[in-house]
């Protein structure tokens, strides 16, 4: 008690200090400096007052609206567990057991003071007993062992929300990893009393680690894989529970000149996210959704079973692009969200070109199509030579393209063309390793030496390569043929081949 009335103090002294420095500084827009003080000490936490409310919930990447209301109140929050089938990417589907239908589960909002009444209902068609820890509750458990609750019945336990902060909320019933990596948490807010500063857009995006047998992208209905999920290696890590929940024209909008806030949440089960805006800065955040701001931040990190409220200010129309800084998660296991900024060009503040497809590979708009056709193609069985040159032809985009170029003439001295290359005409079938192990070492096409390395293309399944390939030896002059999935996934098995030197 006493130490934390001395540190109180302190906070207000620091607190004075630094609305002096500003004063004297050239800008004096930071005007938050009214002294921080833990929620539990400063609040409004008489009775309820009024007719219960009940609490509007919103499902990603939707935030209820602001409260605005100078009295405690008596809140009640249903809701529901609901075990279903939905897609994780494109042509994959995983069975979510979500708290109200979707991953991440409804957002909660109430005010500090508040008496939330929680309704947990678990649907009749569950397999599972599920509970609620909410980490915006005071009391053992969070009020897990008061919400225990088998399919078909439900439970309620009430809380009084002492302290203001964004909190993360999940499933504790055993195995606790395993309800957790299947979805089920979401996000809490806990506003302060006196509300928190307007903004003109509010998102909600909560990152999740997900582990399925098979490997990422792997078409069809996927189990949850313990094996992994204890090894801690994830096959998506994802925003708001779907690879593309939040890309193309799913992106989160802004225009120029606004105000944007994000309530950030990672439910992990194992993961720390370094949550990154590229091409944003952030101008507040709080970090861990506590009370202290911090500003001018590029990365925040977002501990598991964490949450952070970000803050920015949108000057540059384009799409700006959310990811975990852990860059392979972003760019292989699918953790990249889109903010869409539409508005007039500022060259005074940059000077223009979008962010372009070499970013945001197969994810950027008109990539996107690719990943959708390949996994229609997928679902339609076995393909016929011409379905396979299509669905190749999108998946080259944004795959190979990048460094072969869109018409396969590659560039000159770094990288070798595949339009009527020799190389390729004399062994199509080596093309499957190359892209199974990659390519270095000298290698002569075309009568023009290249002396580089291309990396293996090991993201991509049997289909996708059987595709590309089939696309790639029937364009540009090339002399035709197919590969199929089935050639590619005897490659895969056979051991790897001698270095491309040791056959010239
Ligand atoms: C990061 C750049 C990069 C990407 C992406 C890439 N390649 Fe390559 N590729 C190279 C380089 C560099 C070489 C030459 C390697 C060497 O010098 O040993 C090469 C060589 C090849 C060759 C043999 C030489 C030739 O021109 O016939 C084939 C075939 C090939 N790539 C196909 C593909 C296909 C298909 C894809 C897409 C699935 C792809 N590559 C993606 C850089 C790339
Ligand atoms: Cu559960």
């Amino acid at each position: 008690m006493k130490l934390s009335f001395t540190l109180t103090a302190l906070a207000v002294v620091l607190a004075l200090g630094t609305s002096a420095c500003s004063r004297s500084g050239a800008v004096s827009a930071d005007a938050a400096a009214t002294p921080v003080v833990a929620g539990s000490q400063h609040g409004d936490f008489g009775p309820p007052q009024g007719e219960p409310i009940h609490a509007v919930l919103t499902s990603p990447p939707n935030v209820p609206p602001p409260i605005h209301r100078d009295k405690p109140a008596k809140v009640i929050v249903e809701l529901e567990v609901v075990e279903k089938e939905m897609p994780i990417s494109e042509g994959v589907t995983y069975t979510f057991w979500t708290f109200g239908g979707t991953v991440p589960g409804s957002f909660i909002r109430v005010r500090q003071g508040d008496t939330v009444e929680l309704h947990l209902k678990n649907n009749p068609d569950s397999k599972m007993p599920h509970n609620i820890d909410l980490h915006g509750v005071t009391g053992p458990g969070g009020g897990a062992a008061s919400t225990f609750t088998a399919p078909g019945h439900a439970s309620q336990f009430t809380f009084k929300a002492l302290n203001q902060g964004l909190y993360v909320y999940h499933c504790a019933t055993a195995p606790v990893g395993m309800h957790v990596a299947n979805g089920m948490y979401g996000l809490i807010l806990v506003e302060p009393p006196e509300g928190m500063p307007k903004v003109d857009h509010e998102y909600y995006v909560m990152q999740g680690d997900f582990y399925t047998t098979g490997k990422y992208r792997e078409k069809g209905h996927q189990p949850f894989d313990m094996e992994k999920a204890i090894a801690e290696q994830p096959t998506y890590v994802l925003f708001n529970g779907h690879e593309g929940a939040l890309t193309g024209d799913k992106a989160l909008a802004a225009k120029t000149n606004e105000t944007v806030r994000l309530f950030v949440g990672n439910g992990g089960p194992n993961l720390v996210s370094s949550f990154h805006v590229i091409g944003e800065i952030f101008d507040t955040v709080r970090p861990e959704g506590g009370t202290v701001e911090q500003h001018n931040v590029q990365t925040t990190l977002v501990p598991a079973g964490g949450a952070a409220m970000v803050e920015f200010h949108t000057e540059v129309p384009g799409s700006y692009v959310l990811v975990d800084h852990s860059i392979f998660r972003a760019f292989n296991k699918g953790a990249l969200a889109i903010l869409k900024v539409d508005g007039a060009e500022n060259k005074a503040i940059y000077s223009g070109k979008e962010v372009d497809s070499v970013y945001l590979g197969d994810r950027s708009e008109p990539n996107l199509q690719a990943v959708s056709t390949a996994a229609k193609a997928h679902a339609a069985g076995t393909l016929t030579k011409d379905e396979q040159i299509a669905a190749g032809k999108q998946l080259f985009t944004g795959t190979c393209s990048v460094c072969h170029q869109a018409n396969g003439e590659g560039l000159p001295g770094v990288f070798p063309p595949l339009a009527k290359s020799d190389y390729l005409a004399a062994d199509p079938k080596r093309a499957v390793q190359i892209l199974l192990h990659g390519l270095n070492g000298k290698v002569t096409v075309n009568a023009k030496d290249y002396n580089s390395v291309m990396p293996p293309m090991s993201q991509l399944n049997d289909d996708e390569m059987a595709n590309i390939l089939t696309y790639v030896l029937n364009s540009w002059g090339n002399p035709g043929g197919q590969i199929t999935k089935e050639e590619v996934a005897a490659a895969r098995t056979a051991p790897a081949p001698a270095p491309a030197a040791a056959e010239h």
